[in-house]
């Protein structure tokens, strides 16, 4: 991939997308072709084959997704499975119509056993049963990882695959019914410092673990992995992540901190935890050359100045 060449971002509106977006707009990637999806609704079979005809892309990168939180994946399961399943089906079937020379589709570590060692590896994929919660969103991701496998076997296609930890950052979704736990705890004790309030209420015990990475380093791994990995090396897929974790109460001790909120933190047991850890083995992509490097503490500092300038939208 070269600074001409034709790159299609599917999904760059969303976090990771548009993370993919500013990094190749400021390494001076100057033919890139984005849409929002009232230009073209992805799930559209038919539409999606016109703009591959018409666009011709070279290079995709597919983050294109319907994404949630714990309780977003455990109200919307059907969504979540017939979205994902099918807008990564149509991008992934007509880059192969259309010639393209290499695509890069984006997971989630939840794909991983609900009970997997950790860290967790790449060939622990498959080896038990998924976490309830976001299973039939793990079930997509898991099939797009398969559905790139067999156009490579079958096509000789580059089609590889990432599977980032945990994200967040800039343009993250803050709505708290359908977010994340990270950019969720920004907003819950920002606004109970504005409010005064004596607590903030945080969902679960507050005891699993999750690996979070800054959405801007995972953009700099995609396109490190675009520029230099290809699909027989690469193997099936590769993990991307920072190899560190923390539980859910020290996350909200850090956010507490940097929102300077000086209440409590409470429990709320009626919400699930989800998996009690789901930390990520990155040897392979530290191996070949890439690791994280922005800490959990400037992340999250930059992610709350960006909330600060943009909390009028929720
Ligand atoms: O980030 P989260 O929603 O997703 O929740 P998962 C992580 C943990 O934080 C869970 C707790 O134990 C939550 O109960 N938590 C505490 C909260 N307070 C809150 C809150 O206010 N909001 C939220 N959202 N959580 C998702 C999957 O799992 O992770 C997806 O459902 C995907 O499929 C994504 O894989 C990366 O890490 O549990």
């Amino acid at each position: 991939m070269d600074k001409r060449s034709k790159i299609y971002i599917a999904g760059h509106n969303g976090l990771v997308g548009s993370a993919i977006s500013r990094l190749l707009e400021s390494k001076g990637f100057s033919n890139v072709v984005t849409l929002n999806s009232n230009e073209l609704d992805l799930r559209n079979q038919s539409a999606v084959a016109s703009f591959f005809k018409k666009e011709k892309p070279e290079f995709v990168f597919l983050a294109a997704a319907k994404v949630g939180g714990i309780l977003a994946n455990e109200t919307y399961p059907a969504e979540f499975i017939y979205d994902n399943t099918v807008i990564q089906s149509n991008v992934i079937h007509h880059s192969y119509l259309n010639g393209v020379k290499k695509l890069l589709f984006l997971g989630s570590s939840c794909i991983y056993p609900k009970l997997a060692p950790q860290p967790m590896k790449e060939d622990y994929l498959l080896t038990g049963l998924l976490e309830q919660t976001n299973e039939p969103y793990a079930i997509a991701k898991i099939a797009g990882i398969k559905m790139c496998n067999a156009y490579n076997k079958q096509y000789g296609t580059n089609f590889i695959s990432v599977m980032p930890t945990n994200l967040y950052g800039i343009n993250d979704n803050f709505n708290l019914t359908t977010s994340h736990v990270l950019p969720a705890l920004i907003r819950k004790f920002h606004e109970a410092r504005i409010k005064g309030s004596k607590s903030v209420e945080i969902w679960g015990t507050g005891r699993p673990k999750r690996e979070f990475l800054y959405v801007d380093d995972l953009a700099e791994a995609c396109l490190f992995i675009m520029c230099n990995i290809d699909y027989p090396q690469l193997g099936e897929f590769i993990n991307i992540g920072t190899g560190k974790d923390i539980t859910i109460r020290e996350l909200a001790e850090v956010i507490k901190e940097i929102t300077e909120f000086k209440g409590n933190i409470k429990f709320d047991l009626s919400k699930p935890d989800g998996t009690f850890r789901k930390l990520l083995d990155v040897s392979k992509i530290n191996n070949l050359g890439w690791k994280s490097k922005t800490s959990i503490i400037d992340g999250i500092r930059e992610t709350y100045k960006w909330y600060l300038e943009h909390n009028n939208d929720w």
